[in-house]
């Protein structure tokens, strides 16, 4: 019999696809229930301000305006404030974060009333007519700033904007400090970012009064965590609600939240018997959707004279905005254990402070703490072969940990899975053609262009695949890390796969029926994956940190084979032959030796649901579920190469190669993972050469809108050549895949700020700042010889 192509690593077209690119996409702003209010949100104009008084007498006198809260009115509504997930240390200090503030605003755009209406357009225009006396309070935007004695609180009753100190610390870090010959010290500065979905946020929520029960639809990362925690907003008992994220227009991160609306909607819907909607606007989002990164790093490496790696030292403070929100705190912990990259040493220590200001609140933005941590090594690495007077190369491959494909430990603590960091250096130098890059480099030095060259490098190690239980249980984040999927066979054949993950982007429709295809033997076309439903999918931990495939994919893989053993057993039965007898092989379970005598999945399927002859005390039906609780993380690692120009004169850079190697384990779909790579290459990009969110003295937001918050059109980015090194499978799950989601993001920004400078380097440039735009890069020059720069 022949055996069936194999699905997994073909570039399968995507499932998702003809429904997206020919309009038909359900996004949660097209649904229209009947009865349905709107709700606007009343914000605060100010960063830091005391809320005297709120009259909403004009705006409910307004037309077709049905009612007006404020977070008085509905304080004794709320069983508990918005879910923090995370607190990272015993002591954390985490105030009260409601979805509607009753007293004090804490940032520029923090909730004060929501107006609901029978129109969008009626909703905006009580909302503007809403008058808030407010008294503005002194406000801090800046960290060091924040933490000085004296400094305005974010939160009063807490008597500090320090919100809590984590450390991890291996080996003797001071000892190794003190005693190596060579120390490198450098000051990084990691702005702010705003992450900017297609879709911006919406929320609608359908109660059905008698019953007690609320359907929530969201554009979210995260319906069945956000279940849990409308539990813990609202009292609202877990049965009664069903989450359900359907077309949801990119994340990014942003939508791994759980957010006042989502509450807000719920509350008032109960409160007036009515459905709700609220949909965010692109300027809203900027104030209302959390942001990401913004950290001051100060990155230490310890070597011995010829730059071997010996200790690693890092301190950090992150902004954590005006409030913890559902993973705030613990964002940077998600980097904390790959500040070595992938490079050896014996000491290891990292100390994380976060910080309160009057900004939006920060939290997971693609990479989450993880591109951090890739900058910190990647540029201090290079600082380290500066001092030491080596080749950035010499000096990464001299401190790499030499291949390997058994589990093996790094200075972070964790056990990496698999890797070997030469070979996709080595694939990334060839793709670049480095040698003519070098030499074209030094004849433009040579003939003193105004526009020089620069190669830039970034050999990366990322952990992602969130995560063991009981790793997340040692770090205190709330919930688990395992994931789910349901697969059903239905009478004719066909398959269902209900799967815990839910995607916003990423393709797992097309990849988990890849899986199954090759596990079942089934055509991909008969495959049906659904996800985004908490009823439908009751158990599931969603999609962020590179999961899906690693966690919730290698569920579905399971639930596969424990179909396969069901089906094992009915054609035993059938057959009479004991199970040992058969084997399996694309769908088919044939006797050994008899090829002949075979069944296949679909039918044995009818067979399990016409139940007419199954084995003694067999269950009816083909149906399995797996839950999948990693032991370990999985480590994605790679090289990626930046070559730019700058110009000298203007501080204009443009990149003329990009090369992005990433080992992801084994790949289900190659051309899903191009995209993927990609993507997450041009968000890092971005953020190393143009975006910023820029906050005044007075915490206003002047980046707040698309005209001057610089997000990056085709026309800026280059083309991205890919490679995959060697393709080392994962040992930390059985189909050998690593997570790609964010790779990309991750490598990118020091790749490219590296190429700026040693575009630069002859001039005595070594730092050039966030986003390396054409200022900061002129300044950049300019400091460097002599005149006044920063
Ligand atoms: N894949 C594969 N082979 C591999 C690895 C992954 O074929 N070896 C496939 C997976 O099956 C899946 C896709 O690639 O279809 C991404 O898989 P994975 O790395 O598991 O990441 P997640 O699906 O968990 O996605 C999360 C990740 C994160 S954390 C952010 S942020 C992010 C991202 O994915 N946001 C995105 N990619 C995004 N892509 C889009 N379009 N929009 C976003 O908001």
């Amino acid at each position: 019999m022949a055996v069936a192509e194999r699905s997994i690593g073909t570039s399968v077209l995507r499932k998702e696809d003809p429904e997206l690119i020919t309009g038909q996409g359900r996004y949660t702003d097209d649904l229209v229930l009947p009865g349905m209010l709107h709700m606007v949100v009343v914000r605060s104009p100010f960063a830091h301000a005391r809320i005297k008084g709120i009259d909403a007498s004009k705006a409910l006198a307004m037309d077709g305006v049905v009612a007006v809260f404020n977070g008085k009115d509905l304080a004794g509504d709320w069983a508990g404030p918005l879910l923090m997930a995370w607190p990272v240390t015993e002591d954390i200090k985490n105030p009260p974060h409601w979805p509607l503030t009753p007293d004090v605003a804490r940032h520029q755009g923090d909730a004060v009333a929501v107006v609901i209406a029978e129109t969008r357009a009626g909703a905006k225009d009580a909302a503007e007519a809403v008058a808030v006396d407010y008294e503005p309070l002194p406000v801090v935007v800046d960290m060091d700033a924040a933490l000085a004695d004296g400094a305005p609180l974010v939160h009063e009753n807490i008597g500090t904007n320090k919100t809590y100190t984590w450390s991890l610390k291996n080996g003797d870090v001071d000892k190794v400090f003190a005693e190596a010959p060579v120390v490198v010290k450098e000051r990084y500065v990691i702005q702010r970012a705003i992450p900017n979905p297609i879709e911006a946020r919406a929320v609608i929520v359908e109660p059905s009064p008698a019953q007690g029960e609320y359907t929530i639809w969201s554009s979210t990362q995260i319906p069945h965590i956000v279940k849990v925690a409308m539990v813990v907003a609202t009292g609202i008992a877990e049965s009664k609600i069903r989450v359900i994220a359907p077309r949801v227009g990119g994340g990014f991160g942003s939508k791994l939240q759980v957010y006042g609306e989502e509450a807000l909607c719920l509350l008032v819907a109960k409160r007036l018997g009515r459905p709700v909607k609220w949909v965010e606007e692109r300027s809203e989002n900027y104030l209302a959707t959390h942001h990401g990164r913004d950290q001051i790093q100060v990155a230490e490496l310890a070597a011995d004279e010829h730059g071997k790696i010996r200790g690693f030292r890092f301190n950090i403070m992150v902004n954590m905005g005006a409030y913890l929100m559902i993973i705030t705190p613990g964002t940077p912990l998600l980097g904390a254990f790959v500040y070595c990259g992938c490079y050896g040493g014996e000491a290891y220590e990292i100390n994380f402070t976060g910080v309160f200001t009057n900004t939006t609140p920060t939290d997971a933005y693609r990479g989450a703490g993880r591109p951090e941590a890739t900058y910190a090594i990647e540029r201090v690495i290079e600082a380290l072969a500066r001092k030491v007077g080596k080749d950035p190369l010499e000096i990464r491959r001299m401190n790499f940990t030499p291949a390997f494909t058994e589990p093996t430990p790094m200075p972070g603590g964790l056990t990496l899975d698999s890797g070997n960091y030469d070979a996709t250096l080595d694939q990334a130098l060839d793709l670049v053609g480095y040698e003519e890059v070098r030499k074209e480099q030094q004849a433009r030095r040579e003939r003193g262009d105004a526009t020089q060259l620069g190669i830039g490098f970034s050999t990366y190690l990322e952990m992602c695949g969130l995560a063991p239980s009981r790793v997340l249980k040692a770090l205190n984040y709330a919930a688990g890390g395992w994931d789910a999927a349901t697969i059903r066979l239905t009478a004719t054949g066909k398959v269902q796969v209900i799967a815990g993950t839910s995607p916003h982007g990423q393709g797992h429709a097309t990849t988990f029926a890849q899986i199954v295809a090759d596990d079942l033997g089934v055509p991909f076309d008969d495959i049906e994956v659904i996800t985004g439903d908490t009823t439908l999918a009751p158990l599931g931990m969603d999609t962020y940190g590179s999961r899906s495939l690693a966690v919730g994919g290698i569920a579905v893989h399971r639930a596969a084979m424990k179909i396969v053993e069901k089906a094992r057993k009915i054609a035993a039965h059938e057959l009479e032959v004991s199970e040992d007898d058969l084997e399996y092989s694309g769908g088919t379970l044939s006797v050994k030796g008899a090829p002949d005598r075979a069944k296949t999945i679909p039918s044995l399927a009818w067979s399990a649901w016409t139940a007419h002859d199954l084995p003694d005390g067999m269950e009816p039906g083909m149906e399995e579920t797996a839950v999948f609780d990693p032991s370990n993380f999985v480590f994605p690692y790679g090289a990626h190469i930046c070559v730019a120009e700058v110009d000298t004169e203007t501080g204009r850079v443009d990149i003329v190669k990009y090369v992005a190697v990433d080992d992801v384990g084994v790949v289900i779909n190659p051309q899903i993972v191009d995209g993927q790579v990609a993507g997450g290459v041009v968000q890092g990009i971005a953020e190393a050469l143009y975006e910023e969110a820029v906050y005044d003295e007075n915490g206003q937001l002047l980046t707040s809108s698309m005209t001057n918050y610089e997000v990056p059109a085709a026309s800026d980015v280059p083309t991205i050549t890919i490679g995959r090194g060697p393709g080392l499978p994962s040992n930390t799950n059985e189909l050998g895949v690593k997570g790609v989601g964010e790779t990309g993001t991750i490598a990118s920004p020091p790749a490219v700020i590296n190429a700026v400078i040693d575009a630069l380097s002859h001039l005595g440039v070594t730092d050039v700042p966030r986003p390396a735009s054409p200022e900061n890069v002129w300044r950049s020059i300019r400091a460097a010889r002599g005149g006044e720069g920063r």
